[in-house]
């Protein structure tokens, strides 16, 4: 019985404004299993987890067959909104966009989208999160410019097909991919800090977002554009000249030179100057191409709206030794070792909590980004939030009826707080996506750290509902 908690829970539900977009977000790759089905061709992921032994990409939560059952949970619980990503393989199997789509995953698409509009969720569709083609990621991935064509004439091919999706993202959250790929290592191809290589892959999305953003608008596409970052706000360790430079640096690295190329279009002196000595220190180059500002610059004008993912923030001191860094894959906290070159070192701040990955839990770092955002690109496009959660180590009780994941309403109650302030204060900012739906496939960390509203059982695929879906529910009733 559950009536005592579920009414405390409730006594804590805020107004959510009218027409707030209410979603929660989920990515192909992750949620999608089935990775060999229907003509669908290989990603950058799939050799590699298979050669590494730890995790499979399947059966994740088998949306490609449950889709319909997820999305009545969503619709049930109150969602007027989802976050879902294309696989670009499962429509070009190798990537290389021709005439000749692969059928089936077309049709699985539209089949997909069709569910969402059934359920009244509206569908924001992102095109790349982080699922290269395999055959464009042998040959350089982002750094090469002939993935950049090719994304262009995939989204094209995605724009003209998919006449039901009116809210398209092009990337999700570029510094992660760059950060994962070259200089953690923990996405492939696995590179420890190659910082020319981590700042071109960027360089060269932006150009691909604008270029795909300039399509977009010229041919009269209907419905609405923009990308995804990521955001971690950079705070330093202590008020010293030489931690407030670091972290200076590292939000450079991090923040500024992406939303910079993205609202400005343009690299501003400061940020080019900070730039530059992150890569003199490095030993590492940047090009950019006298015709990619100019792509950048028109794009900048035309974005209807910017995603932003928030996670947490960090915490820097400043830092000359070498580079190092240990992913804390497993939930073993305190595990985490992050030391940049030059860029600064991350250091704990003991006010701060963290979950057992050792992310750091601070939800005034949400409202601090948006403050900053409205601040320093008073051209900034509607935001939406879409993507914010909580990852835990969890197991189902079946003799309860829900699980109970108390700590993950705290985390979302205390994020939406900081996004209705922000929003309060004259931040634009119409909707939350929480990452994520349902339990599904994390990355560099396995099955084990979920993040979801439904908890998914992932031998027998069977769905069971987290308190925080609850909580969810009520809140997505106060907005009427
Ligand atoms: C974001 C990604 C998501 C998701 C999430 C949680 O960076 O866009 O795909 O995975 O982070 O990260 P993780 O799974 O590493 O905990």
């Amino acid at each position: 019985n559950d009536g005592g908690s579920m009414s405390t829970l409730l006594k804590r539900v805020k107004k959510l404004p009218k027409g707030f977009v209410w979603g929660a977000a989920t990515a192909a790759y992750q949620v999608e299993g089935n990775t060999n089905l229907d003509g669908k061709g290989k990603i950058m992921w799939d050799d590699y987890l298979k050669n590494q032994g730890n995790f499979s990409p399947n059966p994740a939560c088998d949306f490609y067959h449950r889709y319909p059952e997820d999305l009545k949970i969503a619709h049930n619980l109150g969602l007027n909104a989802i976050r879902i990503s294309i696989a670009w393989t499962r429509i070009f199997p190798n990537g290389y966009v021709t005439d000749e789509p692969n059928e089936a995953g077309v049709k699985y698409y539209h089949r997909l989208f069709h569910e969402c509009l059934k359920n009244n969720l509206v569908p924001y569709v992102t095109l790349h999160h982080f699922d290269s083609p395999k055959t464009l990621f042998d040959q350089g991935d982002w750094l090469n410019r002939e993935m950049i064509d090719e994304f262009v004439k995939y989204a094209d091919f995605c724009f003209q097909e998919f006449v039901e999706v009116d809210n398209w993202f092009t990337i999700n959250e570029l510094i992660s991919l760059a950060m994962c790929q070259y200089i953690q290592g923990t996405f492939p191809p696995n590179k420890l800090f190659d910082v020319s290589d981590a700042i071109q892959a960027q360089h060269n999305e932006l150009v691909a977002h604008a270029k795909v953003v300039n399509l977009f608008k010229a041919k009269g596409y209907k419905g609405r554009i923009g990308l995804i970052h990521v955001i971690q706000p950079v705070y330093p360790a202590t008020n010293s000249e030489a931690d407030r430079h670091a972290a200076d640096l590292r939000d450079a690295f991090m923040n500024r030179f992406l939303l910079d190329g993205t609202l400005l279009g343009f690299y501003s002196d400061r940020t080019r100057h900070l730039i530059k000595e992150i890569l003199v220190a490095n030993n590492a180059e940047l090009h950019i191409l006298p015709e990619d500002l100019e792509i950048l610059k028109q794009a900048s004008k035309q974005n209807d709206m910017l995603g932003i993912n928030y996670y947490q923030n960090q915490t820097v001191a400043s830092y000359d030794g070498p580079s190092e860094t240990y992913h804390n894959g497993n939930g073993k906290k305190g595990s985490s070792v992050f030391a940049f070159h030059g860029v600064g070192k991350d250091v704990r701040n003991p006010a701060i909590p963290t979950t057992d990955w050792d992310w750091n839990i601070y939800p005034e770092g949400l409202y601090d980004v948006l403050k900053r955002i409205a601040h320093d690109y008073p051209d900034y496009p509607v935001i939406y939030i879409t993507e914010n959660g909580m990852g835990a180590k969890e197991a189902w009780d079946s003799s309860k009826e829900y699980l109970d994941d108390n700590y993950r309403i705290d985390f979302i109650d205390q994020h939406l707080a900081a996004i209705l302030k922000a929003r309060n204060e004259g931040v634009n900012v119409q909707g939350y996506f929480l990452w994520s739906l349902q339990d599904q496939f994390s990355w560099s960390n396995g099955y084990n750290k979920r993040y979801g509203l439904i908890y998914v059982d992932f031998a027998s695929q069977d769905r069971h509902l987290k308190r925080s879906a609850l909580w969810f529910k009520a809140l997505s009733k106060t907005m009427k």
